[in-house]
């Protein structure tokens, strides 16, 4: 089957593809689809703002949507940066936002950290949400290129020292909070009756 997933994210969908692979689930973005507006992101959960996305592409097509909020949340800094992950840094570029992460965990010595995403669909007549997390720690300096965002700063528990931005597509997928919530997409349309 094909969803639309609402997310104009190139990392994210070439990611989403990835975990889908060698699943009966294809999907579509808003990067194949240029006439569809880009979804409004203004709830202050992760959860709301999958939410709006997801109902706000269903409204422009009537086909069943799946949309992808996630973040880094960071204990000392009280869950920061969160939903404003993507503006955390007035630049809000993933460089920026690094830099500026870096500089407020100087001399931090409680770095714990997780990705979060929630993973929402949105059909007809359903809707519904599940949840992915990563656990791990923030690093003194940044390593690796692979990924995007705060890869190349987060440490993940299970890659034992390595970055996120040092683990391969597949590594990261086995590990990462859109793994761990996309690996729950079929039981979510199971649950919406779509199979
Ligand atoms: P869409 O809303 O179009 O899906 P977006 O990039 O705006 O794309 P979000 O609002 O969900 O997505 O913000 C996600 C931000 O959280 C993203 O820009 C990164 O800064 C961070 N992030 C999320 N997942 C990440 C990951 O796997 N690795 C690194 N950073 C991630």
């Amino acid at each position: 089957m094909k969803l639309i997933f609402a997310t104009a994210n190139a990392h994210k969908a070439d990611e989403v593809r990835n975990i889908l692979a060698g699943t009966d689930i294809e999907v579509e973005t808003l990067l194949d689809h240029p006439e569809l507006p880009e979804a409004p992101e203004t709830g202050d959960t992760f959860i709301a703002n999958a939410q709006e996305k997801a109902e706000f592409i269903h409204r422009f097509t009537g086909r069943p949507v799946i949309a992808d909020d996630s973040g880094l949340a960071v204990d000392a800094l009280d869950g920061a940066p969160g939903v404003h992950s993507k503006r955390f840094s007035p630049e809000a570029t993933h460089d920026a936002n690094n830099t500026l992460l870096l500089q407020k965990m100087q001399g931090v010595t409680d770095r714990s950290a997780r990705f979060v995403c929630v993973l929402f669909l949105k059909t007809d007549d359903f809707e519904g949400h599940v949840e992915g997390t990563c656990e791990g720690r923030i690093a003194g300096q940044r390593t690796g290129d692979k990924g995007f965002g705060y890869d190349p700063v987060f440490l993940p528990d299970a890659l034992e020292g390595r970055s996120m931005a040092e683990a391969t597509m597949e590594e990261k997928n086995a590990i990462s909070h859109r793994g761990h919530a996309f690996r729950q997409l079929k039981e979510l349309l199971r649950r919406a009756g779509e199979l």
